[in-house]
């Protein structure tokens, strides 16, 4: 056994344990009274390595947390080879990634997934969506069984470093918020500690769990939390009146809220400062710099088509324009992506079948009533973190 195998298999061996920690919560009522907090599901815990066994300490060489991919070839060749891009996905992730009653999935998410193909393989339906629980999708990654992530994830220190994945762009900037009933006498302006006595209710292996419970032990709260496989029965478990809050990133909230709250019912959002950071964007394993960087060039070319103004409509008045930067981009000169391994035209690619970033954004996440204006989704011209580095 070479000892690139024997690593993927220690690590597997890691995150397979992971997730079963994941998943043993799930209907569980594990009170939180919040003490047990520590208890993260999704890596975060990263007490890094100090059971040497697991292979994940980091400080031995030949022994590290590493996916050496690269060594066998960039996943890039494999998906070229395969022709289809393998895409992880949540399919209940209200606009972000959604499976519809005829199988289709739609969002953002499933969008970027559809953009990537259209960078590698000029084709954005190239794409073989697998849905994901969050407590499954980073051994789905590690295993191979994907080869991009995108699942509402957090990047975090511990998934980025212990749990064995890079991370590229963000592509939505997220933060945690709670949901509760008006008529149980929330509002818009409630404050967490309100929430004591309550059961809370989020989906398991989720940095959600672990910021709420490790926050109602700061502020000295009693909280029930009950865990989920996934928001669809967390959902359903709010409308059935078994829990009284619901928490996971905001644009979540205001996605179920648009599409589930019933008749006569108000669910409020709170508070208005989220209790957390959720940089969410792709997700791939480690150690595959060629593969990043296609990944990553193609949120970025979706990013400075946005910067130029440039949407789907407009790719061959602006190959043919005089904007140089947007030239190179879609390949009128061809270097800049040959160089990659990709086609001369891949980001052509994208932005004629995809669209720019606000593009995206608007299609998806506009109709549930997220808005980039005023937030960090904006572009770094007006205010937000929405920046690319140069495409030259
Ligand atoms: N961003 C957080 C939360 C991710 C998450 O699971 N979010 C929920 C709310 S959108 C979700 O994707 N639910 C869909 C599902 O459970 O399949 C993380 O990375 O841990």
């Amino acid at each position: 056994m070479t000892a690139t195998l024997k690593r993927r298999l220690a690590l597997l061996a890691v995150l397979s344990l992971f997730a079963a920690a994941c998943s043993s919560g799930d209907d569980a009522t594990d009170n939180a009274d919040t003490d047990s907090t520590e208890a993260s599901d999704d890596g975060d815990s990263g007490d890094s390595g100090d059971d040497g066994d697991s292979g994940d300490s980091g400080d031995s060489d030949d022994s590290g947390d590493t996916v050496d991919l690269a060594q066998g070839g960039s996943v890039l060749e494999t998906v070229k080879a395969r022709g289809t891009l393998n895409c992880g996905v949540s399919g209940a992730a209200v606009a972000f990634s959604f499976t519809q009653a005829d199988g289709s999935v739609t969002g953002i998410d499933a969008d970027y997934c559809r953009a990537v193909a259209a960078a590698v393989l000029g084709d954005a339906n190239a794409v073989n969506f697998v849905a994901l629980t969050a407590a499954e999708r980073f051994t789905a990654v590690a295993a191979g069984d994907v080869d991009l992530l995108m699942r509402n994830s957090t990047w975090t220190q511990s998934r980025d470093t212990d749990v064995g994945m890079d991370f590229g762009p963000t592509t939505y900037y997220d933060g945690q918020q709670l949901m509760g009933r008006a008529s149980d006498g929330f509002s818009g302006s409630s404050a967490v500690s309100e929430i004591d006595g309550a059961v809370v209710c989020t989906n398991a292996g989720t940095t959600t769990e672990t910021n709420i419970a490790e926050l109602a032990g700061t502020l000295g709260i009693n909280i029930t939390l009950n865990t989920f496989e996934d928001f669809n029965i967390v959902t359903e478990n709010f409308i059935a009146g078994s829990c009284d809050i619901i928490t996971t990133d905001g644009s979540a909230l205001v996605g179920r809220k648009a599409e589930q709250q019933p008749e006569g019912e108000e669910w409020v959002i709170f508070p208005a400062t989220p209790i957390s950071k959720e940089p969410l964007g792709p997700v791939y394993g480690q150690n595959d710099s060629i593969w990043a960087d296609v990944v990553n060039w193609t949120v970025y070319a979706t990013i400075i088509a946005d910067e130029y103004g440039v949407g789907k409509a407009d790719v061959d008045a602006a190959l043919a324009g005089d904007a140089p930067e947007m030239v190179r981009l879609l390949g009128g000169e061809g270097e800049l992506q040959t160089a990659m391994g990709l086609p001369a035209d891949a980001f052509y690619q994208v932005i004629s079948q995809m669209g720019n970033y606000s593009e995206m954004f608007e299609a998806n996440l506009g109709p549930v009533g997220l808005v980039r204006e005023g937030s960090a989704n904006a572009g770094w011209q007006d205010g937000g973190l929405i920046y690319a580095p140069p495409a030259r």
